[in-house]
């Protein structure tokens, strides 16, 4: 691979692609790359005792890392875990229910969020097994992968503290948010500090890119966006930038539509993530102003075939000689045949830019 990079000559190449270097074929890795599609997944996560046990299980969360890795050679391992241990750290109830998702207990009020920081001074023994399984990857990575570590934005992690679980139209922690600011703003400003303790305790235990899921980041209004999206991701990035300026983040803001625009801008940010719907020449324009990962439909993954070909070249041949790290627009979806994704992976690496 042939570069030109502001980050160290001797960083790996996932981790110069995030700093603007254009190799003579992107960098790409999946989100949920690791999970159900993979027969292997099912059989480590049959060892766990649940959900919640596999990610405190640095053995079997290791184990898991590695293994799309070994099928595939993407050049970013992500860590095996959830973006729900930062409330499980809190000690908020959390349990993960077959064919229901997360169940958490709902913190609606003063007094549920104050019992929450409370348990901030427990956080990093109840997680601690997460430092060590990033420990353990960084290990046994091969020389060339770099590994991702990662952590939700403050405000999807708190749709699930405030609603107690999955949500479609998060009306409580709305609510919450307009009827009771104080309130809200107490909880997001935990979340920020905890968050950034435990991404920079992933940073010590070897993470080497960071990325900030906001899955949720599409359902607020302009303002609203700008206040609980936007403001608390700059103060995280703020202090990793200051302390960890040599450790690039990749802001994955899904659903933003046009406010990615203001997402790009938040000082410190190496990448921005964008979802399917982002159109090709709108992210062709974010890349004059920052790297951009994305944006493969999951589900054309799981449908393969020529929709599949047309769809991933298409991409690549929009966005492939600019700053740019390929992915999915969300993660892999379960029924995705586990062939499909080696698919993808040849023609990523396979193609070049026209000359
Ligand atoms: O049944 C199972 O085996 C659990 C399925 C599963 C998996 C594989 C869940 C439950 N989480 C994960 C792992 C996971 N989650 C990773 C691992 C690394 C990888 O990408 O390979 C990551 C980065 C996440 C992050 C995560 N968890 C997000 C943000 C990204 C996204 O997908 O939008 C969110 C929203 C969650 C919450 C979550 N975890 C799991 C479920 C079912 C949910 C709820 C999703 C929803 O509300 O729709």
């Amino acid at each position: 691979m042939n570069s030109a990079s502001s980050a160290p000559a001797t960083a790996k190449p996932f981790v110069r692609s995030l700093r603007g270097a254009i190799h003579e074929r992107p960098c790409f890795w999946l989100m949920r790359q690791a999970g159900r599609y993979l027969p292997e997944y099912r059989a480590t996560r049959a060892q766990a005792k649940g959900f919640v046990d596999l990610c405190l299980r640095p053995d079997l969360a290791c184990e898991i890392t590695l293994q799309p890795l070994r099928r595939y050679g993407m050049d970013a391992a992500i860590l095996f875990s959830d973006i729900l241990m930062v409330p499980y750290g809190l000690g908020q109830g959390l349990e993960f229910r077959e064919g229901e998702g997360p169940v958490l207990d709902a913190a609606r009020d003063k007094a549920a969020i104050a019992r929450l920081e409370a348990g901030f001074q427990d956080f990093d023994a109840r997680v601690a097994p997460v430092y060590e399984t990033v420990r353990r990857v960084a290990a046994n990575l091969p020389d060339t992968t770099a590994l991702i570590g990662f952590a939700g934005a403050p405000w999807t992690v708190a749709t699930y503290m405030v609603e107690g679980g999955s949500s479609k139209d998060f009306a409580n922690v709305r609510l919450l948010a307009y009827r009771d600011r104080p309130a809200f703003q107490a909880l997001i400003d935990l979340i920020v500090r905890a968050t950034t303790g435990y991404l920079k305790r992933q940073i010590a235990a070897g993470a080497e890119a960071l990325q900030l899921f906001d899955t949720w980041a599409g359902v607020l209004p302009e303002d609203e966006y700008a206040h609980w999206v936007i403001e608390p991701v700059r103060r995280i990035v703020a202090t990793l930038a200051s302390e960890h300026p040599d450790i690039p983040v990749i802001f994955f803001p899904k659903g933003s539509g046009t406010l990615y625009e203001t997402a790009a801008a938040i000082p410190g940010i190496s990448a921005l993530g964008i979802d399917t719907a982002v159109p090709l020449a709108f992210a062709r324009h974010l890349q004059s102003k920052i790297v951009v990962q994305g944006n493969l439909d999951p589900i054309v993954l799981a449908a393969g075939g020529d929709a599949l070909e047309r769809a991933a070249r298409r991409i690549l041949d929009t966005l492939g000689a600019g700053p740019f790290v390929f992915n999915l627009g969300h993660g892999v979806i379960p029924p995705t045949p586990p062939e499909n994704v080696a698919r993808l992976a040849a023609i990523v690496r396979d193609w070049r830019a026209a000359r």
